[in-house]
């Protein structure tokens, strides 16, 4: 397949790269770099060194003897985006040109307002590139589990039928978002269904939870093709936080009570999620939302096993809950349908204590380089 991932220089598009060239699609990224600028202004700057696409690329060409195409462009900006699709003319488009960070979308009005223009106007220009050059092309588009929010009510993968009086009809679920981020994916959402029922577009929207992980097949023993692994508040997602706070002897940030659910995955997963849905494309007119993630933890159950894991290789982990810096419900009942990506195929990597064990390792050799001052959280919600 031709493969075209927007957001390739990421925390997902670059392993999701490496993934689907090391079976013999051609790839082709696209990455502004938009969040190795951001991250650098908030003195967010991830734990390994960066290389930049370029170097990663041929880095990647001499470990493999796989290539990679790289295109350094804005997708925001419709002229690029349009041109890339209609030149490199891809079966499909994986969608990760997000500002991936809730914090970030919460710090100021500025961070809010390039949030939403980029996240919708990259989801935009996506649809229309598709539209003008191949309405076939099928869509990736990576969402996220937040944009459910944390209902009274079990969860279903993206829709749900509702009975009103007397009559039933089939919705999307209703969505209820944390942060102005989770929000962008809701009117996301929005706007892909829109043009799916109005332009018969292709869509698979994957709503995620929160990822964890360093080592991929792709770059076992290769730190230069590891991805950018953030432990700061801001980009840092907490399992990943968890264990550079664990090395770095800090107590884990558990915010508030600790009671809040989420459905968690292994990175490797979330190749495997991606290349199943690109594998299995919908039909034209099909909006397929699916739940990506495999197990769903509590943040105190995330603390406990970063402090089993800790003490299997021999650190003394401490645990403290600190304020909450974000408005969350800290209690809540949470139960969410994830079957539908089993049933292509899925089979999980499940977070036991060898796989957080083996990340805390490859941590601990970047010990110095853990910069405590970027753990605390410096954006509230409030
Ligand atoms: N949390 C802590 N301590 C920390 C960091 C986080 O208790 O030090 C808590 C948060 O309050 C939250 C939960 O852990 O309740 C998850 O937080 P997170 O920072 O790992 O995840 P989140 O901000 O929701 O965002 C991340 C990714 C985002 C993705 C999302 C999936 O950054 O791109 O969409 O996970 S989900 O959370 O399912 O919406």
């Amino acid at each position: 397949m031709r493969i075209l991932i927007l957001g390739g220089d990421g925390y997902l598009g670059w392993p999701t790269a490496m993934h689907f060239a090391a079976r013999g699609d051609e790839v082709c990224v696209v990455d502004n770099y938009l969040r190795r600028t951001i991250s650098q202004e908030t003195d967010s700057d991830p734990l390994f060194r960066l290389p930049d696409l370029d170097e990663r690329v041929a880095e990647f060409e001499r470990h493999s003897g796989k290539t990679i195409k790289a295109i350094i462009a804005d997708i925001a900006e419709f002229d690029q985006c349009s041109k890339i699709v209609e030149e490199f003319k891809p079966d499909t488009i994986i969608h990760y040109a997000e500002q991936p960070s809730a914090p970030y979308s919460m710090l100021n009005q500025p961070a809010a307002a390039l949030t939403l223009k980029n996240n919708l106007g990259t989801t935009f220009n996506v649809i229309w590139a598709a539209i003008n050059h191949n309405p076939k092309i099928h869509i990736v588009k990576l969402g996220t589990m937040g944009e459910y929010g944390t209902p009274n009510i079990d969860i279903e993968e993206g829709w749900l039928e509702i009975e009103h009086k007397g009559r039933k009809d089939k919705f999307l679920y209703p969505r209820a978002a944390g942060s102005l981020y989770h929000t962008t994916k809701v009117l996301d959402t929005d706007l892909l269904w829109f043009y799916v029922r109005t332009y018969n577009l292709r869509v698979t929207d994957l709503m995620q939870g929160p990822v964890y992980g360093l080592i991929t097949p792709q770059n076992v023993g290769n730190e230069a093709l590891f991805p950018n692994f953030h432990y700061d508040d801001i980009f840092g997602t907490v399992v990943n936080r968890f264990l550079v706070q664990a090395v770095a002897g800090i107590p884990l940030t558990v915010y508030g009570k600790g009671e809040q659910t989420r459905g968690y995955l292994n990175l490797n997963d979330t190749l495997q999620c991606v290349a199943l849905a690109a594998d299995s494309p919908v039909e034209s007119g099909d909006l397929r939302i699916l739940n990506q993630f495999t197990e769903q933890f509590t943040v105190n159950e995330l603390a406990e096993r970063v402090y089993d894991a800790g003490k299997n290789i021999g650190l003394e982990v401490e645990i403290k809950s600190i304020k909450n810096p974000r408005k969350e419900k800290e209690e809540h009942y949470y139960n969410a349908a994830h079957s539908g990506l089993l049933e292509l195929g899925l089979e999980p990597n499940y977070m036991t204590k060898e796989i957080l064990s083996e990340m805390l390792v490859h941590i601990s050799a970047k010990k110095d380089n853990i910069e405590t001052r970027k753990i605390m959280p410096r954006v509230s919600w409030s």
